[in-house]
């Protein structure tokens, strides 16, 4: 059996912070995960390196059910975010080591391949309705089906979604956290104009998506829905915070534009109800958010059951590795729905090489051994760890909104 020898902890900052979990064993052979949780990466560092390292060592690496169980209900303390992204990331780095053993891509352990490729959405961003449409023809002239529209609103200094670089969105930008000024009755007024003129410029073949990033109540999400309602879009994500799940049958009532929810998900508990009342259409869970591909999986299928489709996270805080590991995932479930895909930088593809590729608006994980993605340690440690904070909204009264 591989025994695992030995684990250890890489924190890196090529243009933003990547935690990555890397597993040796006996057989020589070696895995990668991805720990990165935006904004906190030092406490799922200290996680894994204090409390978690130190109970892997000597273990069946081909045990990776018993050691998910292990560290979930060993520890007593389940769930939360610092908790699943550590054990996503023992678990990413366990399926890579089972993966390259047998002498496989990832994918055809999880059942083999169900589509030829991942669909993604890309970002299109700007200060002005124009410049977003700009932005978005270029990633349909790139050949992406998918396309999120997010837009400056009128009146308000800088919003969700709009970036300074137009094709590396980061929000994590500043070594303490900004503020933004929020105004949901301005927002509301801008948003439902986007989509007209999306829909005029850009025609009706593409899929065209939108973030609200959790700022809205259930009555307003309702009727941002139902203004949305006649350019179609594929999904309206994150429209208020998911604490309480039941809020979204309020939401339910007013729209058929169909919603998505989940990308800060830890767990099947954060979404059971939405999803067994058929509360939402996609879920956003991702593998390191959301406890690994062994709990994801569990997700997926309990979603399939109830029409429920993934759209897996994919911003830029999560790392190549999490990109390789969800687009295994994505290729050997039932339910996919689409992929978020933000492109890292040159830097850090530097930094994490990897099998995947894009071609006609979709991703392919690559037929390489395993997950299909390294780090380079001598590149990594060219990047020093740099504190680095999502900003936060306020409303134009001075208080906090949610963000
Ligand atoms: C998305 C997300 C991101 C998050 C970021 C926070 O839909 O891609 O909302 O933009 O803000 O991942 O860590
Ligand atoms: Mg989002």
């Amino acid at each position: 059996m591989p025994k695992i020898t030995a684990a250890r902890v890489i924190v890196t900052s090529p243009g933003r912070n990547f935690v990555t979990l890397k597993i040796e064993t006996s057989d020589g052979v070696h895995g990668v995960g991805d720990a990165t949780l935006n904004g906190r990466e030092l406490a799922v560092a200290s996680y894994l390196t204090d409390h978690v390292i130190p109970c892997l060592i000597g273990r069946d690496a081909h045990q990776i059910e018993d050691i998910w169980q292990y560290l979930y209900k060993g520890a007593y303390w389940r769930r939360g975010p610092v908790t699943m992204a550590a054990i996503a990331a023992v678990d990413m780095a366990l399926w890579d080591i089972k993966a390259k053993i047998a002498g496989l891509p990832l994918y055809q352990l999880l059942g083999g391949a169900c589509r030829t490729g991942v669909m993604v959405y890309g970002h299109a961003n700007g200060a002005t309705i124009e410049e977003t449409l700009e932005n978005a023809a270029v990633y349909a002239s790139q050949g992406y089906k998918a396309i999120r529209l997010q837009s400056g609103v009128p009146g308000l200094n800088g919003v969700y979604g709009v970036s300074k670089d137009k094709f590396f969105y980061e929000p994590a930008d500043s070594h303490l956290p900004t503020e933004s000024l929020w105004s949901t009755e301005k927002y509301l007024r801008s948003a439902p104009g986007l989509f007209e003129a999306a829909r005029d410029k850009l025609g009706w073949d593409l899929h065209l998506l939108h973030d609200v990033h959790h700022r809205l109540t259930p009555i307003e999400a309702g009727r941002l829905g139902k203004d949305l309602e006649p350019y179609r879009p594929f999904w309206m994500e994150d429209a208020v915070p998911a604490e309480n799940q039941a809020s979204f049958r309020i939401i339910r009532q007013h729209t058929t534009t169909p919603l998505a929810v989940g990308e800060i998900f830890n767990s099947i508990w954060d979404c059971k109800q939405l999803i067994e009342e058929q509360l939402i259409d996609y879920i956003r869970a991702t593998v390191v958010h959301a406890g690994g591909i062994t709990h994801l999986r569990k997700i997926a299928s309990f979603a399939d059951l109830h029409h429920v489709r993934t759209g897996c996270h994919g911003a830029t805080d999560l790392s190549p590795i999490c990109m390789a590991a969800a687009l295994h995932f994505d290729l050997s479930i039932p339910n996919f729905g689409v992929q978020e895909y933000m492109r890292h930088t040159e830097a850090t593809d530097a930094v994490f090489p990897h099998a995947y590729s894009f071609a006609d608006g979709m991703l392919h994980p690559g037929e390489a051994i395993g997950l299909g993605v390294d780090i380079d340690e001598a590149q990594a440690a060219k990047h020093p760890y740099k504190r680095a904070y999502l900003p936060i909204a306020r409303r134009e009264d001075g208080s906090m909104h949610d963000w």
